[in-house]
């Protein structure tokens, strides 16, 4: 009389766990997926750095790695009978010139130029060119394109930290940037009166 009851109770009772279980997975595995698509690993983005030099341009034009926290813009020169270290004045040298970022973090590089030649290298840098040119507002940069004109010593090194980096608004996947280098002295710009406050960052 009893026994079917029972019978009926233990299986609910066994049955229960299971379909807690099942739907407490389930639940989780929702949950999972729906963190998983508000929290997307960043996939970031690359930067391919490019010099485009004069015909028998003299000296050598390499990327490196940080070594330490060097400020963005500093800027050293080597004489040749003590020529940079690296892991201590630069880091290893990215052979490719592309830099994998992380959106809206801007990474900083040295740009590192060698003179073999008895007599100094004089260099300026045309304003860079992002291709393609419609991902400008991406680009996040502090560079060498300044108006300024380097020189490089006899047989020696001459190198500076830049910022790259490219934006999540606006971001793209890739993202050229070309610095046209030309020897000499850079022309004489103009220059606008110094603001008295600045706008925005
Ligand atoms: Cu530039």
């Amino acid at each position: 009389m009893i026994a079917l009851p029972t019978a009926i109770a233990r299986s609910v009772w066994r049955a229960t766990p299971r379909a807690v279980l099942l739907v407490v997975a389930l639940a989780a595995a929702l949950a999972l997926s729906a963190c998983g698509a508000a929290r997307q690993p960043d996939r970031g983005a690359e930067l391919r750095v490019r010099w485009v030099l004069p015909q028998a341009f003299p000296a050598t034009v390499t990327l490196h790695r940080l070594v330490a926290g060097e400020p963005v813009w500093l800027m050293k020169t080597f004489p040749a009978n003590a020529p940079p270290q690296l892991g201590r004045d630069i880091g290893e040298v990215i052979a490719d010139g592309n830099l994998r970022v992380t959106l809206d973090e801007a990474q900083r590089v040295v740009v590192v130029l060698q003179n073999p030649l008895d007599q100094p290298v004089r260099f300026w840098a045309a304003p860079h060119l992002p291709t393609p040119h419609s991902a400008e507002p991406a680009l996040m940069i502090r560079c060498l394109c300044t108006g300024e004109t380097y020189e490089v010593p006899a047989h020696g090194t001459w190198m500076r930290v830049l910022e790259l980096g490219i934006r999540r608004r606006d971001a793209v996947e890739a993202l050229i940037v070309t610095h046209v280098v030309t020897l000499g002295d850079a022309p004489a710009v103009e220059t606008a009166p110094t603001p008295h406050a600045a706008h925005g960052g």
